[in-house]
């Protein structure tokens, strides 16, 4: 067969529109494909949750991959070895309740399975900002290429629908940073505002971060680091159970909430 330079452009071009398209209205818009982000649109696709996540980079995984200060393994306790077992990620036990893993077959496990079960992962995307309605409601994210803002360029974006937004960008909590500065949202914190992450310490952090992983404004639940760092919780460091665990409950929220409504 020889091949046709136009056809690939063409089916590059058109299956990409197709589903960015397609994702112009989905259930749940995720900002950020960390491990939080890609473990809850995991659970969300599994159980036929129209789900897209959006990811600035060009790489998807946040700080996973890097590890322990670029040691490229990541520690996990009972819980979060638990979920790695489910999605096929290959564990040893270090000490009595302390397991190691890879943390690039984690991460790429995560994108694989996520993927698999019919999430949509956009990477080069940035949210930018977020939509609402009436009722101080958030409805979907407003997006850009991501190198829009890298190259200082006035490009106006576009918006997707969702009915729950989930904020999973890590440390910076950019979608609640977004709604108290532009909505001048009260976020069901102890302050209204983002409170702000603390210094390590693993045991509570990842004690917190489950508890911290909730609806933190109409529409708009918050999971992984920025569930800590908005409800004012210390970080953690290379132990990555509670992403895990608190991308899972960001999915169970999801699931119970839509089917009460
Ligand atoms: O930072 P990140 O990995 O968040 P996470 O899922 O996991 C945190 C851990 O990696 C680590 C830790 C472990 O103890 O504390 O930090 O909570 O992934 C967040 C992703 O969101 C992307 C960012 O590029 C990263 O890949 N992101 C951040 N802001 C935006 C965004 C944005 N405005 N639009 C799109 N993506």
């Amino acid at each position: 067969m020889k091949i046709d330079d136009i056809t690939v452009s063409r089916a590059i071009a058109e299956s990409f529109t197709k589903d960015f398209v397609d994702s112009m209205e989905v259930d749940v818009a995720i900002a950020g494909a960390g491990p939080s982000g890609m473990m809850a649109a995991y659970y969300l696709a599994k159980a036929g949750v129209k789900t897209a996540i959006f990811e600035r980079q060009l790489r998807v995984g946040g700080g996973m991959p890097g590890g322990g200060m670029m040691f490229n393994r990541i520690v996990l306790q009972e819980e979060g070895k638990e979920l790695l077992d489910e999605i096929g990620v290959q564990t040893k036990e270090y000490e009595k309740g302390y397991y190691i893993a890879d943390s690039l077959e984690t991460i790429s496990t995560l994108c694989f399975r996520s993927i698999q079960a019919g999430a949509k992962i956009f990477n080069l995307i940035s949210v930018e900002d977020v939509m609402i309605r009436e009722h101080d409601r958030i409805v979907g994210l407003v997006l850009n290429w991501s190198a829009v803002s890298l190259a200082n360029l006035h490009v106006d974006p576009l918006a997707v629908r969702s009915k729950t937004v989930i904020d999973a960008t890590g440390h910076a909590s950019e979608i609640c940073h977004i709604v108290v500065k532009k909505l001048g949202g009260k976020l069901n914190t102890r302050t209204g505002g983002v409170v702000g992450e603390k210094s390590l310490w693993a045991d509570v952090g990842e004690r917190e971060l489950v508890e911290n992983t909730r609806e933190v404004y109409p529409g708009l639940i918050v999971a992984g680091m920025a569930a800590n760092a908005v409800y004012g919780s210390p970080r953690m460091g290379a132990i990555f159970g509670g992403m895990l665990l608190s991308g899972k409950k960001a999915a169970e929220i999801v699931l119970r909430d839509h089917a009460d409504n």
